[in-house]
């Protein structure tokens, strides 16, 4: 693995540029040609592309020629696309869309019944979602640092997360819980991926039951943080032993879990102790002003090790299938506890050794750093200054702060490298402002492109953050790249962080819809899988009971059905015609008998929907009806081998007389 170590050195571009031509080019490259000429060629080609020394040096900090790999891999959020999008750092190449939320085709997925089973498992209310808000991916972690297990993302409109595993990079689970109407404080882990956390954002009534907010919202409507329990050696979250701690209506933002000294405890923003529920042409103000009249909001603090005993000793209610700490108990029992915290703010972020907690103000112009210590102390005291309106205790602003730092406009959220200095995006100012964590003061301010919203850096999430790389994640593009139309990508930009001054390296478009965050990891810690074992179902991990093995490929008809076993090997399916009666239900098993790395066969059936991917090894099952006779192609959609359009035959289905 190529390792770029020069990125900490602050080397001329020319400089870079003499070094590499000179110790690596062959006699073959035109550039060597000229011996002491070189610069001069070098010089020429900058002149012809009208590229500055500085942005020569930015290009070889990102450029990854061909067979190089990446440092570390991102995991953006693929917003309305519902998927993630994977992407190597520095080189900002894309990897892979992984399916989470959506249908995808390319990957079959929702297509075979294994992966309409994931899907399934979000459906709310027995309606199918075929779109998904993702906002907020979060790595598995063991102690705090990214394992490199598991993925979990958040889906904001329908309130669901999915579980993706990395030694595969599919998606195997998706929960929801029809307690809550959408979330938006999801998914962040607990420092061991015991839990995987869930919040409200636009609370509603518990089950989306009907209830007037003109008359019922302070007593109707609840937020609530979900804690996903998360089964590491399935693989998957246990709906099960999950619970829910019961919040007011105070349209709660993002979160984040404590870590080592804060471990245990959970932080969430809110937005709206007002309790504005809209009503434009009902005599209210409209939602953002009423949203902003209160000059402080609430930062709740949970103690999520105290809820989970509670839970375990009966004190939850089930409602809508999920246990629930109701907000009496939780504020009785020390579950939950109010700080206040400037009004209106977004994103919320612990700080590596977990001491302290930044919340960004959005309309303040600080970031506010609490002290974890000064909170608990008052906790364990029972010092409290007030309570709110549904009882729950609320302590001293001025008595939980560390400090306040003078960030610019409109700071959102905040991330961490490892020399002691945060980062946080200022939306408004749009650029990212590096500040030092313990003497709270602005060191350097990087302009964005533009409008930054969420910012993420290399670890940046974890006891041991990496520094090095930061991606400014854009809303707004405007004049970065050319012209497609009206609807603009959204627009990444890779900077390098290894100096005071943060340098701007990359702008890499996302032309699929608004990713809000990302994470970054070193991919040492990803152990993906090359193949699957013959026979595996990527959904169990095991050999499936259909799978077929060579030479025992056949079409059986049984009572419940026809069932098709068949198999996939360079350059034929086997059989390669299926002949069934219109009406039948078809058991389509299939099986790629590859082992070879990368020999993907597609599976098509024209007319009926039916596209799959099948890879080295893969198991899959299709289940369909044949309601419509005819004579129908079926092919391989992978362009495999060099007798790739010879993989196909024929699907038959004898009319009903
Ligand atoms: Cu877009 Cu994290 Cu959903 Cu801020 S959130 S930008
Ligand atoms: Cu198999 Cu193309």
């Amino acid at each position: 693995m190529h390792q770029p170590k020069g990125i900490s050195r602050s080397l001329s571009a020319i400089g870079i540029m003499a070094a590499l031509v000179g110790g690596a080019c062959s006699s073959k490259s035109e550039v060597t040609k000229g011996g002491v000429g070189t610069s001069a060629s070098l010089t020429d080609l900058m002149k012809a592309r009208n590229l500055s020394e500085a942005d020569v040096n930015a290009a070889l900090k990102t450029y990854t020629p061909t067979g190089r790999m990446d440092e570390y891999l991102t995991f953006a959020s693929g917003g309305h696309g519902g998927q993630v999008i994977v992407i190597g750092v520095p080189s900002m190449r894309i990897l892979k869309y992984i399916a989470v939320f959506t249908p995808e085709p390319w990957q079959g997925y929702g297509f075979d019944d294994q992966t309409k089973a994931v899907l399934a498992g979000g459906k709310r209310f027995g309606k199918d979602l075929t779109w998904a808000d993702t906002h907020h991916p979060a790595l598995s972690e063991q102690g705090g640092d990214y394992d490199g297990k598991f993925l979990f993302i958040g889906d904001k409109a329908n309130a669901r997360i999915a579980v993706i595993d990395l030694s595969d990079f599919e998606t195997k689970q998706i929960v929801t819980s029809e307690l809550i109407g959408g979330d938006h404080g999801a998914a962040f882990v607990t420092p061991n991926t015991d839990y995987i956390v869930e919040t409200t954002q636009y609370p509603v009534p518990f089950g989306s039951v009907y209830a007037d907010p003109a008359k019922e919202f302070k007593d109707k409507f609840r937020g609530a943080a979900i804690f996903w329990r998360f089964d590491r050696t399935k693989g998957r979250i246990d709906p099960e032993a999950s619970f829910a701690v019961e919040f007011p209506p105070y349209t709660q933002d993002l979160a984040d879990a404590g870590k080592l000294t804060s471990d245990g405890y959970a932080f969430f923003n809110s937005i709206n102790t007002e309790l504005t529920w809209g009503g434009n042409q009902e005599g209210n103000p409209p939602m953002e002003s009423g949203y902003s009249k209160n000059d402080m909001d609430y930062l709740h603090v949970v103690n999520w090790r105290k809820a989970e005993e509670l839970v375990k000793a009966g004190k939850a209610e089930t409602i809508n299938g999920m246990k629930v700490i109701r907000l009496a108990t939780a504020a009785a029992e020390g579950v939950l506890t109010f700080v206040p915290e400037s009004k209106s703010p977004h994103g919320v972020d612990v700080t590596p050794d977990g001491e302290d907690i930044v919340v960004s103000g959005k309309l303040d112009t600080h970031g506010t750093v609490f002290s974890f210590a000064k909170i608990k102390a008052q906790i364990d005291a029972k010092k409290f200054e007030t309570k709110d309106p549904y009882g729950v205790p609320v302590l001293s602003f001025k008595d939980s702060i560390r400090g306040q730092v003078e960030l610019g406009l409109g700071p959102l959220h905040t991330q961490f490298d490892d020399k002691g200095n945060a980062y946080t995006s200022l939306f408004l100012e749009t650029v990212v402002a590096k500040w030092s964590v313990k003497d709270l003061k602005v060191i350097d301010k990087m302009p964005t492109h533009y409008n930054i919203g969420h910012l993420v850096a290399a670890e940046g999430d974890t006891i041991h953050p990496d520094g090095k790389y930061l991606i400014a994640m854009n809303k707004w593009a405007l004049d970065r790249f050319n012209k497609v139309g009206p609807l603009l990508p959204q627009n990444f930009q890779l900077a390098d962080i290894t100096q005071t001054k943060m340098q701007l390296l990359y702008d890499m478009p996302i032309p699929l819809g608004e990713p809000h965050y990302a994470q970054m990891i070193k991919v040492d810690k990803l152990k993906p899988i090359d193949v699957y074992t013959p026979g595996e179902d990527p959904m169990t991990g095991k050999r499936s009971v259909n799978a077929v093995e060579p030479n025992k490929e056949r079409v059986e008809r049984r009572p419940d059905g026809v069932h098709v076993y068949m198999t996939a090997i360079r350059s034929h399916f086997t059989p390669d015609i299926v002949r069934v009666k219109q009406g039948d239900t078809v058991h389509w098993h299939i099986d790629n008998l590859e082992q070879a790395y990368d020999a993907t066969h597609g599976f098509a059936i024209n007319s009926y929907n039916i596209n799959i991917s099948i890879e080295p090894g893969e198991h899959s099952d299709i289940t369909f009806v044949a309601d419509k006779a005819g004579v129908f192609p079926l092919y391989c959609t992978e362009f495999c081998s060099a007798l790739h359009l010879e993989m196909a035959g024929y699907f038959l289905v004898e009319p009903k007389i």
